[in-house]
């Protein structure tokens, strides 16, 4: 069988059901014209950069496969300041980004969508479909904490994972990054924010387990995990000002790795080495990828952490008690901490948190010993 022929590597729908896709909107068929070509995505994205240091805004890139959690995350992170009455923050939509062609106009709208209508469901307990979005756009908010906190502008951008999947079907094996997302990168001028994300699992949790689940998980682990390492090598070869740069390896759908209930904490505290060693078993290459990445002299430029958006199954997200509550709770807080730092920073200093969170427990014993064969033996 030849290489064209052989079995795709991974499946768009994953296993479990997610609802199939609807039709592209008239809107989205409609707006073509303007960035219809390679060069004029690259202009736009250009265009978008100029834009976000005019108005100070600080992008927030947000790389990962089909179904590893991107647009649920966005939805945690801005529902969490819209329903939580101790988050202690105000957020709003930004301004639209003004830009020589349609794609501006359009953003904007796809943007006012998701930061309304997609978040107010997410409220609600109903979870997206997958994205499916002809470009990828930005979402602008403020951010105005209270407490003589500086407000910041965030740029967060949502994208389709399945530009990021493996291309294994072409001689280079990954995919081109996004020209929007490549223009801006090149030219953004200021440090850029950026998370990986890496699921636990490709399946939809809290269901009965279904034969071949396993064989399917892992095969579209494989393609979520060669996704990351083809973004980071996009990244390296793109963007020449890496040194105000962030990194965040985030492994998403924790929930599915510890329940909550679970009596050790290690749902919302695990150590740092517990969420590693997920990251480096599950994600093999990515995780070498990002160790080995350079990013600049600064020791906070690249950190792991677990995330969960919440207890979802298929388009529900499930109700949970307070005590659920209070811990999930601490994934949004964590990672606006992150966001918000990386915003402030570009100012210079070292700002203080948004919120304050308690330090994650020491390692365990046994944790400790894998951590140093690794380090001794690279296993
Ligand atoms: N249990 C649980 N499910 C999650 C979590 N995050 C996302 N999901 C579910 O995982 C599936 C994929 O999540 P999405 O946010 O749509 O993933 P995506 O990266 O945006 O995927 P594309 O839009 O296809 O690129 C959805 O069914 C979500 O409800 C989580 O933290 N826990
Ligand atoms: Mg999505």
């Amino acid at each position: 069988m030849s290489r064209m022929e052989e079995e795709p590597l991974f499946e768009v729908t994953p296993p479990g059901g997610r609802p199939p896709l609807p039709p592209p909107t008239a809107e989205e068929t409609a707006v073509a014209a303007p960035t219809e070509s390679r060069d004029d995505q690259e202009e736009a994205g250009r265009q978008l950069a100029q834009q976000m240091q005019e108005l100070g805004y600080h992008p927030v890139v947000i790389f990962g496969s089909t179904s590893s959690g991107k647009t649920t995350l966005l939805c945690s992170l801005l529902s969490y300041i819209r329903k939580d009455a101790g988050a202690g923050a105000e957020i709003s939509l930004g301004e639209e980004f003004a830009l020589s062609s349609e794609y501006g106009r359009w953003a904007h709208e796809k943007a006012a969508a998701f930061f309304f209508r997609a978040v107010h469901e997410h409220i609600n307990e109903r979870t997206q479909a997958a994205t499916r979005t002809q470009f990828p756009f930005f979402i602008p908010v403020v951010l105005q904490p209270g407490k003589g906190r500086p407000a910041v502008k965030i740029a967060l951008l949502e994208s389709n994972g399945e530009w990021y999947n493996p291309d294994t079907g072409s001689d280079r094996y990954f995919q081109k990054m996004r020209a929007e997302i490549a223009g801006l990168l090149r030219s953004f001028g200021g440090g850029v924010s950026f998370l990986h994300l890496a699921p636990v699992t490709q399946l939809e949790q809290y269901r009965e387990s279904q034969d071949g689940d396993r064989e399917k998980n892992e095969k579209l682990r494989g393609a979520a995990d060669l996704a990351l390492v083809g973004c980071i090598n996009s990244y390296r070869d793109i963007r020449a000002l890496k040194h105000h740069d962030r990194h965040l390896l985030l492994v998403t759908k924790w929930d599915d790795h510890v329940a909550p209930q679970d009596p050790s904490n290690r749902f919302s505290e695990p150590a740092l080495l517990e969420v590693k060693e997920v990251a480096r078993t599950k994600y093999p290459l990515a995780y070498a990828a990002f160790a080995n990445l350079n990013a600049g002299g600064d020791n906070h430029a690249k950190q792991i952490l677990q995330y969960c958006s919440g207890l979802i199954s298929g388009r529900q997200i499930l109700g949970r008690d307070a005590e659920v509550e209070a811990q999930l709770r601490r994934y949004p807080r964590t990672l606006w901490n992150w966001i918000y730092r990386g915003a402030l920073s570009q100012n210079g200093g070292s700002p203080p948190p948004l919120y304050d969170e308690p330090r994650p427990p020491a390692p365990t014993l046994r944790q400790r010993l894998a951590a140093l064969l690794e380090r001794v033996f690279g296993v």
